[in-house]
């Protein structure tokens, strides 16, 4: 049996972050704990851009770009939609999940999704570095498996098509 899997080893590897500026006070926490795993799993401080935008809605069009770029090996988005906050909820959360999804499955390199879509601030709150851990920093961990994965795929797929 052969069993497939990402290393959690971000050394030498580029990352970038898309992050959302509404709600800044969640997402800044998301940020700050993304980058920090990052280091501690290898990376390099210099190897981590962040792309900002103005919503969650934005998220999936950068996140295209800047995986279209090919400068780096794998794009973490990070946003936070809270229901109390909008009666646009379903569209912005909907939207942004459903793009970064759509994006991700024809992305060159890994993709993956740190946006928070809760129904109050006090689950944002939870999950951006309280009593339900941190998003931004369970991202990152899913990026750097992930790109240790995409290499093997390439190395082992290659041939298959
Ligand atoms: N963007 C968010 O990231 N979170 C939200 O909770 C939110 N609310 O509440 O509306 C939100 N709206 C802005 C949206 O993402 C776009 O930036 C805006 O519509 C411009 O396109």
């Amino acid at each position: 049996m052969t069993i497939h899997h990402g290393r959690l080893d971000a050394r030498g590897k580029r990352f970038a972050i898309v992050a959302s500026r509404f709600n800044d006070f969640i997402v800044e926490s998301l940020e700050r704990a993304a980058k920090e795993t990052l280091v501690r799993l290898g990376a390099d401080d210099g190897a981590i851009e962040v792309f900002r935008v103005p919503g969650a809605f934005e998220i999936p069009a950068v996140a295209a770009r800047v995986a279209a770029s090919t400068r780096f090996d794998a794009v973490i988005c990070l946003g936070c939609v809270i229901r109390g906050a909008t009666p646009h909820f379903d569209y912005v959360a909907g939207e942004c999940a459903r793009g970064v999804a759509e994006v991700a499955r024809s992305s060159p390199v890994p993709i993956v999704f740190g946006v928070l879509t809760t129904e109050t601030i006090e689950q944002a709150i939870e999950r951006a570095g309280t009593k339900a851990g941190n998003k931004g920093a369970d991202a990152a961990f899913a990026a750097a498996e992930l790109v240790n994965l995409w290499a093997d795929l390439e190395r082992n797929l290659r041939d298959d098509g």
